[in-house]
């Protein structure tokens, strides 16, 4: 005789209960919401670390273009088509951008061949102006300066500060603020908010306005020897999300001694 209804035992075996269904779900929620909310935020993060990448890759070929030359190169301007922006071998530009093309850097430029970070905005470069043997000639730009004027007496003098409160024109507000304060060069990127940066210290960041290209855009580059570079935020009034960048004077200068550049 055929049994056509299961036993009560495999009846109960099968199929979930209402609560099972519901954890399911919620476990399901949470794990599309886990990928699908912060896209944004994962995207921003990989901008960040991309750009980062970028800054370091060019503070690597200053060190390299300065192991040949002798000197950093002159930052570039929107006319100088990627190229260090000096007249007759000198250079009386302080900020300004990555000269990209003299430093044989591939990546993405705009139309007035500016090396661009994650968010298509050019990558900023600023340059000591320092004279410590009042020649005209700022120390670190022009080949032969830093040997003239030795090891001893070079005095770069850019600093890049934790918080932009009591900084001057020249210095961060005390050594407890001071990330670096003889920097020979800086370089950095605005990040995504590069056309408004609002807060205190991302404006601490720029300042002055660099334009002439044949974009006809004018860009806003730093207007002091001062940077902040603090962790990322965006917390109202208090936007960050800049990457500073610097080289470290006496890691140029042993380089630069290892090659027969520095005596
Ligand atoms: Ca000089
Ligand atoms: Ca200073
Ligand atoms: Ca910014
Ligand atoms: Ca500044």
């Amino acid at each position: 005789m055929l049994i056509l209804s299961p036993s009560p035992g495999i009846h109960e075996a099968r199929g979930f209960t209402l609560i099972e269904m519901a954890v399911v779900l919620l476990i399901i929620g949470l794990l599309i919401g886990g990928l699908v909310m912060p896209l944004s935020t994962q995207m921003e993060d990989r901008r960040y670390a991309t750009t980062q990448q970028l800054l370091d890759d060019v503070r690597e070929a200053l060190t390299g273009y300065a192991l040949a030359n002798g000197a950093l190169p002159c930052p570039a301007t929107p006319a100088s088509n990627g190229l260090a922006a000096a007249a007759g071998g000198g250079c009386t530009r302080q900020h300004g951008f990555v000269p990209a093309v003299t430093l044989g850097l591939l990546g993405p430029q705009n139309a007035d061949r500016l090396l661009l970070d994650a968010w298509n905005s050019p990558v900023r470069y600023s340059v000591s102006r320092s004279d410590n043997d009042a020649d005209t000639n700022w120390d670190f730009v022009v080949p032969g300066e830093m040997r003239d004027v030795s090891i001893a007496s070079l005095a770069p003098e850019l600093d890049v500060c934790s918080t932009s409160a009591g900084s001057s024109a020249t210095a961060c507000s005390g050594p407890a603020v001071t990330l670096t304060a003889s920097a020979p060069a800086v370089v950095y990127s605005l990040g995504g908010d590069w056309a408004t940066f609002a807060s205190a210290d991302q404006q601490e960041n720029t300042g002055a306005n660099l334009g002439g290209g044949p974009s006809g855009t004018s860009y806003p580059v730093a207007s002091d020897e001062v940077w902040v570079m603090r962790t990322r935020s965006t917390a109202a009034g208090a936007e960050f999300d800049d990457l500073v960048s610097w080289l470290g004077a006496n890691t140029l200068y042993s380089k630069l001694v290892a090659v027969g550049q520095l005596p």
